[in-house]
């Protein structure tokens, strides 16, 4: 088949919703483009961990702990699903780590947040978990077979993220004034920067508009951000907490909740390395990937082991 049959196969497959497989012909920006998304995706889910990981030893009970704990290990488990569908686009994983580390690769602008409080534990299990389910359950359907598998398991696990992070904001919400007034605070933090998570505006995404048209993403940015609003401003109600948004309304016209505008120059400051903890995220990662170096070094060796043992 010349290039134009291979293309006009690929778009009917597209437009019949018939999962692209990684031995079928596509064009080489789709190929890219998948590259970028499910690799900083990847990223996200590995830089991730550490926000989190800051709180394994201080948190308050030993089945939070637990849940801490089995948490992180998930966001691992998620890191190396993408990364495997990730190669199966032909890059290779350590090329994908190299542009992280250095700084090439961008992850999800809300990790460069500092984790301060126990109620972060929370407001981060409710509110980025729960931007993350809204933005990854339509990515189940991408076009893509890999990404879409992988995403079905994902997707299971993070609900159970985001529930057991509501049920940290309710039990605080529910205890002294100082508990409360703890959650109240993680979520003025959290607020602005979870919104950010969806991307730029649509009228500013340099990539919505070729992802919609492959079926990779499903729903445009400002689509699933103003979702989000809608299923998370009554669950603030539940908890009795603030919106900290003085232009959150509900508006019976459109039957959304109508919300301020979101800062811009923070995202872009933020997601161009220079956020709060971008540096420090970044340096953790480097020094884990040092350190793990010996253990790499070890399965390289058991396999390489056994293939011989296999052989022989
Ligand atoms: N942060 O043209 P668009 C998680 C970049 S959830 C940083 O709109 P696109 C789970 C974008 O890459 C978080 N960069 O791009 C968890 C592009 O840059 P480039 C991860 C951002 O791809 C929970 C440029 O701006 N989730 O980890 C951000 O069409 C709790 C222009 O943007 C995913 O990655 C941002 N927020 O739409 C773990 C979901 N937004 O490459 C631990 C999959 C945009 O041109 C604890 N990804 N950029 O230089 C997606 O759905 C999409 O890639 C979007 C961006 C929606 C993120």
């Amino acid at each position: 088949m010349n290039t134009e049959s291979l293309e006009k196969h690929f778009n009917d497959k597209i437009e019949e919703d018939i999962r692209i497989e990684p031995k079928d012909w596509m064009p080489e920006k789709y190929r890219k483009t998948l590259i970028r998304q499910i690799s900083q995706h990847a990223h996200s889910e590995i830089v991730g961990m550490l926000p989190e990981a800051n709180w394994i030893t201080r948190a308050p009970t030993l089945r939070r702990k637990a849940a801490a704990l089995a948490k992180v290990q998930d966001e691992a488990g998620h890191g190396l699903y993408l990364y495997s569908a990730c190669e199966t686009l032909g890059v290779e994983r350590d090329d994908l780590l190299a542009d992280l580390h250095s700084g090439k690769a961008k992850y999800s602008s809300i990790f460069n947040y500092p984790t301060l409080t126990w109620a972060d534990m929370g407001a981060i299990g409710w509110l980025v978990d729960g931007a993350a389910i809204m933005n990854q359950v339509p990515l189940c359907r991408a076009s893509y077979g890999p990404y879409a598998r992988a995403m079905v398991r994902i997707c299971k696990e993070e609900s159970f993220h985001q529930r057991q992070g509501y049920e940290i904001m309710l039990t605080l919400c529910k205890g002294s004034e100082e508990q409360k007034n703890m959650a109240q605070d993680a979520l003025n933090r959290w607020w602005w920067p979870s919104l950010m998570m969806f991307g730029p505006t649509d009228k500013d995404s340099k990539h919505t508009a070729d992802s919609m048209r492959w079926g990779i993403k499903r729903f445009t940015n400002d689509e699933l951000r103003q979702k989000f609003v809608d299923v998370t401003v009554p669950q603030a109600d539940i908890l009795g907490l603030t919106v900290p948004d003085k232009d959150l309304k509900w508006n019976e016209e459109s039957g959304h909740y109508d919300f301020g505008e979101i800062n811009w120059e923070e995202f872009y400051n933020v997601i161009s390395g220079n956020g709060p903890c971008n540096r420090e995220r970044l340096e953790a990662r480097r020094n884990a990937h040092d350190k793990g170096e010996w253990v790499r070094e070890a399965a390289q060796a058991y396999a390489e082991k056994k293939s011989r043992n296999k052989a022989a």
